[in-house]
């Protein structure tokens, strides 16, 4: 019985992305006629600010992850996006996303992902690790609420941040099923009430494990095609950003 439900389950969620605009793609380009701005969170709808006085999207000098603009989590301060979406209670999620930088400011850059109703989880970046490259960030929750908000912040002082592109969620079945699933495989389960968590973090890990090396695979060939352009870019960022900051915040009005 519990069998065919989870069969039923992830034959008819699998891999659809349940956020809108996950690639910033949507709207950018009509809010943002510059290699990047400082806009209003029109710009990323249906993402809105949490916190933070405006949100940036970038098309250069840094090439997206996907599609043509990803975002620097810091604008001239770090700030904090979210999407609302509806969940199914009990249901186990996973939400991945990719992770870079913007060189210039501080060394770490570091910032956090969360659902309503379930722990935070905190990344960062830094280019001696990484090297400018784009690496896969996966946070895993059960959803509490049918209304779930997913945030997305910096918390980076200054105005060089994370930045993020390709925010996909997806929705992986009924944690409780799959945990009875995998009792039963070991014999008997006897008890009605199963760790919910422990259901998750078993069957998740399986699929983060899977997620992460096709995306590593995607990565590399990506990042080789990049390493000549990151380079040069170095040295241009910071001046780039200094210069652009004034010139930029009147974009928030357009
Ligand atoms: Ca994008």
């Amino acid at each position: 019985m519990l069998t065919t439900l989870a069969l039923a389950i992830a034959t008819t969620v699998s891999g659809a992305n349940l956020l809108k605009n996950g690639d910033f793609e949507d709207h950018a380009a009509q809010h943002c006629k510059d290699s990047w701005c400082i806009v209003s969170d029109s710009a990323i709808a249906p993402w809105q600010l949490v916190s933070g006085p405006a949100v940036e999207v970038d098309n250069t000098p840094w090439k997206a992850y996907s599609g043509d603009w990803s975002m620097d989590l810091c604008g001239d301060v770090p700030y904090t996006i979210g999407q609302t979406v509806a969940l199914t209670p009990g249901d186990a999620y996973t939400l991945t996303f990719m992770l870079n930088e913007n060189y210039c400011g501080t060394y770490n850059k570091t910032g956090f992902v969360s659902a309503t109703g379930s722990p935070q989880q905190v990344f960062f970046h830094n280019s001696a690790q990484f090297a400018g490259k784009w690496i896969p960030v996966t946070y895993q929750f059960v959803a509490t609420d049918a209304n779930t908000q997913i945030q997305i912040g910096s918390t980076t002082a200054g105005s060089c941040g994370p930045v993020i592109d390709n925010v996909i969620l997806v929705d992986n079945g009924v944690a409780i099923a799959n945990n009875g699933q995998q009792k039963a495989k070991g014999g008997k389960c006897t008890s009605k009430k199963v760790n919910v968590n422990k259901g998750k973090d078993k069957d998740g890990k399986d699929d983060k494990d899977k997620d992460d090396d096709d995306k590593d695979k995607d990565d590399k060939g990506k990042d080789k095609d990049d390493k000549g352009k990151d380079k040069d870019d170095k040295g241009k960022d910071s001046d780039d950003k200094d210069n652009g900051k004034g010139k930029h915040d009147d974009d928030d009005d357009n």
